[in-house]
């Protein structure tokens, strides 16, 4: 039996992408490096010293980029600025051909019917600024609200969708407590200061954001996975919320109820880290916002464990399925994660500015066959549709990715897009989950 699974007619579909992920040009027309040239430039950090020098030289092909966009019928494209593209020394002068490239760019889908919705940070923070402390330093984040506003001005007048911070957990603890992300250090006050700065940051630019762009949106884009408890002991139950709490509280409770959640702040401070509040900051994170971005990929059921690291937890797939990047396939997650949210954090309206698959199918005669990537994007999409009708109120579905690209430490070995990119060569090449998402996106229903 096939079921059709209908969307509402006021839903946006889009793509996403990030600067240092497609762009290359690494050090072309003014642009300095990023902790991430740094990170993967060092032997080590990631696999097959891949880097992003070159990436999908979308600095030079963005034409034939949005002419992808454009067959694939999408509303939005998501994409982010680097920073040290347009302020090379990370504070001060604009560099004129950086501005150039996203003013071309933006000028470019507006031409073709796409709406932007532009990332301020995508993790591509300057070098020159972390040789100053980075995100653990506070004066990172006025130098981030200095670059919003440039972009503000810049921009503002004709693109209207606007992320602040991607992925804070990742930019702070996966990046500075866990080590496996740019800058690479493994300090977990590191990873408290770098998350509270980021959030900080992000608060200061919502507020000039409604002076210079009035008419426009802005948000973030939080990633959440979702732990289910094993069985219905008070046991894995507390210890699924507290790891959940690591990504989800700790970086949604200051945006939408001005605190911190105090379990893990004590958490914390038992293992020696320090959460450092100055007066005020949290009057500046919780500034209204117009709309949450969601980031899901993964989940899985949740166990207590004693000795189960910071939050005494094992994580035990559901079943066997898996993405080729490793990650636990679990659609049913993605339904949860959204009711519970919704539950806790009331009526924001939420875009998913990213879901999907990583498979590392080639091209063979002219054509990629990723049927598990349809099967995944079917899934998760109707875990969408499920929370749609339970009244969650989402407003828009991002895929990640528009092209395969550099995916961080993994390299270019875990491809993401719903088009193939030969990296030697930047031939794209659609594979069958591009048509069968413009066949979504057109339709706003499919059966499976
Ligand atoms: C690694 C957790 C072991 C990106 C990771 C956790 C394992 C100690 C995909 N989202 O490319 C990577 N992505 O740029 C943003 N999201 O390690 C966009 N999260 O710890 C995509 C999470 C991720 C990760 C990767």
């Amino acid at each position: 039996m096939t079921i059709t699974i209908q969307f509402p007619d006021t839903l946006k579909w889009g793509a996403a992408t990030a600067s240092y992920q497609i762009e290359g040009a690494a050090h072309k027309d003014g642009r300095t490096p990023s902790i991430w040239d740094t990170f993967a430039h060092a032997p080590g950090n990631v696999k097959n010293g891949d880097h992003g020098d070159e990436a999908c030289d979308s600095y030079h092909r963005y034409k034939e980029d949005v002419q992808h966009l454009k067959d694939l019928g999408v509303d939005l494209y998501r994409f982010s600025i680097s920073w040290s593209r347009v302020i090379p020394q990370g504070t001060g002068d604009l560099n004129p051909k950086g501005v150039a490239y996203y003013s071309n760019l933006i000028d470019e889908l507006l031409e073709n019917g796409i709406e932007p919705m532009i990332t301020l940070y995508h993790w591509d923070l300057p070098q020159v600024l972390q040789e100053n402390g980075g995100w653990e330093s506070r004066a990172t984040t006025d130098a981030f609200h200095d670059y919003a506003v440039a972009m503000f001005n810049e921009f503002g007048d004709r693109v209207k969708k606007w992320i602040t911070i991607n992925e804070p957990w990742c930019a702070s603890f996966l990046s500075n407590y866990l080590g496996i992300h740019a800058p690479g250090k493994t300090d977990l006050q590191a990873g408290v200061d770098v998350a509270h700065h980021l959030l900080l940051a992000h608060g200061k630019a919502v507020q000039s954001f409604r002076e210079l762009v009035p008419d426009g949106e802005i948000g973030y884009a939080p990633n959440v996975g979702w732990l289910q408890p094993y069985t219905p002991s008070e046991a894995d139950k507390k210890a699924c919320e507290r790891s959940m709490m690591w990504q989800k509280e700790w970086f949604m409770d200051p945006v939408f109820k001005g605190s911190y959640p105090e379990e893990l702040v004590h958490l914390f401070e038992e293992h020696q880290a320090v959460l450092k509040l100055e007066e005020g900051d949290l009057d500046v994170i919780s500034q209204p916002i117009d709309f949450m971005g969601l980031n899901y990929y993964t989940g899985s059921l949740g166990r207590y464990k004693e000795d189960g690291g910071l939050f005494q937890v094992e994580e035990i797939p559901l079943d066997e399925r898996r993405t080729d990047i490793g990650w636990p396939i679990y659609a049913d997650g993605f339904y949860r994660v959204l009711t519970n949210i919704h539950e806790t954090y009331g009526d924001v309206p939420i875009y998913i500015t990213e879901n999907g698959a990583c498979y590392n199918h080639e091209v063979e005669n002219g054509t990629v066959n990723d049927q598990e990537r349809i099967d995944y994007l079917k899934q998760h999409l109707t875990s969408l549709q499920r929370a749609i009708q339970a009244g969650v109120p989402i407003k828009g579905y991002i895929v990640w990715s528009l092209l395969d690209n550099f995916e961080w430490a993994e390299g270019y070995e875990k491809r993401f897009g719903i088009i193939h990119v030969n990296f030697r060569t930047f031939e794209r090449t659609r594979k069958d989950s591009y048509y069968w998402y413009k066949q979504t996106v057109t339709n706003k229903w499919f059966e499976r």
